[in-house]
């Protein structure tokens, strides 16, 4: 990877592009799609608190434009920001209930790549201005180039994602992504419009001491996971945990990898699979995870080897730093 100083997110794909395995450009061309959706959505997600004063969801502004939710709003930018390039064959989104085929019946199209995404993670914190995200994950389809997509192309383990990554909306706007050689954060300048390479090579800490779980369900989890919180809570010399909960995956991830900490969505007694997505949340971020030197597991196996079975399959996920991935990993084994 180069790193220069200064650089723009266009001009760090354009120069490291060779390094990237299957490098055609194409790759290039996909994160830049996703690049110019991410500032439209954020440009929207900015304005979300003046509802009042443009209208809400499902209303009519005073130019005459009609209000659109904001997930909806995401969901339809990104997909037709990707669709209307020459890159990609098929589309799923945690807004659909199946995956959009592109080009299907033209022979002449050559697109090789699906991508699937959650628009807009955590939008229920879109009301109370706190920050929400985007996540992605790209996969080289493995049914033929110039027939329509099918499940399978979709259905792929995350180790076969080539590219993966968030836009997390926040004080700042951030693009992470990774391509399978680390991961890198660019930072929006909103201004002029411009992502500038402001966190290379970001790694997970080796250690943390943040947890971040939905503890209010902790009734519900299962003895290895209580364990584990209960650990937590215990001082341990001089470096007691804490505990920081967002309830927006990308921000608690993002905070994890800078400052350390482990993300912990568990099954319980009520939500038996978990509640977040494998292909569309837990995937891509297992990749960035590993990338940068942390880990995700579902307890029993790592996540990225995970078959998918269905689109909106859900699965328990634990993310973050190595060693308290591990030690959480050692009080699910409690219990197998
Ligand atoms: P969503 O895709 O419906 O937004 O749900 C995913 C979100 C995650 O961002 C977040 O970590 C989690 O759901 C919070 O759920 P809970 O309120 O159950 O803790
Ligand atoms: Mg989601």
């Amino acid at each position: 990877m180069q790193y220069k100083k200064n650089q723009t997110l266009g001009e760090f794909i354009i120069e490291n592009q060779d390094s990237f395995q299957y490098s055609s450009g194409e790759l290039s061309k996909l994160i830049n799609a996703i690049r110019l959706a991410a500032k439209v959505v954020n440009h929207e997600v900015n304005k979300a608190g003046l509802v009042d004063i443009l209208g809400k969801a499902g209303e009519t502004n005073i130019q005459g434009e009609d209000q659109q939710k904001l997930d909806v709003f995401a969901n339809e930018k990104f997909i037709n920001t990707l669709a209307n390039r020459e890159i990609v064959c098929g589309i799923a989104s945690e807004e659909e209930d199946d995956f959009i085929t592109i080009n299907s019946n033209d022979e002449r199209h050559q697109n090789k790549y699906v991508v699937l995404i959650d628009p807009l993670d955590g939008s229920s914190n879109v009301d109370v201005n706190v920050s929400v995200g985007t996540i992605f994950s790209i996969y080289r389809r493995v049914t033929p180039v110039g027939t329509p997509v099918t499940l399978e192309d979709f259905l792929q383990p995350g180790n076969q994602q080539v590219a993966a990554g968030y836009i997390v909306y926040g004080t700042s706007t951030m693009l992470v992504y990774t391509t399978g050689d680390g991961v890198n954060g660019f930072t929006l300048n909103p201004a002029i419009g411009t992502f500038y390479l402001s966190h290379p090579n970001m790694q997970f800490p080796e250690d943390g001491t943040i947890y971040s779980v939905n503890e209010g369900k902790y009734r519900h989890f299962h003895q290895g996971v209580k364990d584990y919180i209960k650990y937590c809570q215990e001082e341990e010399g001089d470096r007691p945990y804490t505990s920081r909960y967002i309830g927006s995956l990308v921000s608690d991830f993002h905070r994890n990898m800078i400052k350390g900490g482990i993300y912990m969505y568990p099954k319980s007694s009520v939500t038996h699979e978990g509640k977040l997505r494998l292909l569309y949340e837990c995937n891509p971020m297992a990749f960035l995870a590993e990338q940068a030197n942390g880990l995700a597991t579902g307890g029993k196996t790592r996540i990225m080897d995970i078959e998918p079975t269905e689109l909106h399959q859900r699965v328990p996920f634990f993310c973050g730093s190595r060693n308290m991935v591990n030690k959480l990993q050692e009080f699910l084994d409690k219990y197998h």
